[in-house]
């Protein structure tokens, strides 16, 4: 498609929403760089950005045309730093939309740069990042929202109580 998108994201961590996302858009366009956000603005994350850039690393092992990076700062200036040509954002709820419109239209405003929705699959439209973590700690088997990489990185942080 000649597209060099960014998929930028908290990733804290990453579900298998997020890895669906990522594995469509690599299907769709040329390059695909996923983009950690360095300090979410939402509060303290949970994974460190090694933590979190290293279990995307491994959930994407098998996308020869996915790359991961991490930006602070502005996403319309490291969008242009990097010469992206479009932003990936993966729409699960009317909530989603809501927030998103206008993000999009403002990182238009600031870098040129569209953003590309693509539809949650309906398999993961009410899993996010924060669900997960709340699960987990309350004792939940998360396997079947995160990438294996994940899991794995969950359960050496805090043996989970019920096995
Ligand atoms: N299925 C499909 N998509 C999903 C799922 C799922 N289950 N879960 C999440 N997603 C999508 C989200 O809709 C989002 O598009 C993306 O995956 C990342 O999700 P999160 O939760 O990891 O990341 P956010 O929403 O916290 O990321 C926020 C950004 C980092 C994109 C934002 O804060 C940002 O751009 N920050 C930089 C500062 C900036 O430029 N601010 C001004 C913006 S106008």
């Amino acid at each position: 498609s000649g597209h060099s998108a960014i998929y930028p994201g908290s990733f804290d961590p990453l579900t298998r929403g997020h890895l669906d996302v990522i594995e469509r858009a690599a299907e769709i366009f040329d390059c695909v760089l996923v983009a950690v956000v360095v300090n979410p603005q939402k509060r303290e994350p949970l994974f460190s950005l090694d933590e979190r850039e290293a279990m995307i690393r491994k959930s994407v092992a098998h996308l020869r045309n996915v790359e991961v990076d991490h930006f602070r700062g502005l996403l319309a200036d490291f969008v242009r730093a990097r010469n992206a040509t479009v932003i990936v954002k993966g729409l699960r709820v009317v909530s989603d939309f809501e927030s998103e419109m206008s993000t999009a239209l403002m990182n238009r405003s600031l870098s040129g740069v569209d953003t590309v929705f693509l539809p949650s699959d309906p398999r993961w439209s009410f899993v996010s990042s924060t669900l997960v973590k709340e699960v987990y700690n309350l004792g939940a088997d998360v396997r079947e929202y995160v990438p294996p990489s994940v899991l794995e990185v969950m359960l050496s942080k805090r043996p989970a109580p019920r096995s």
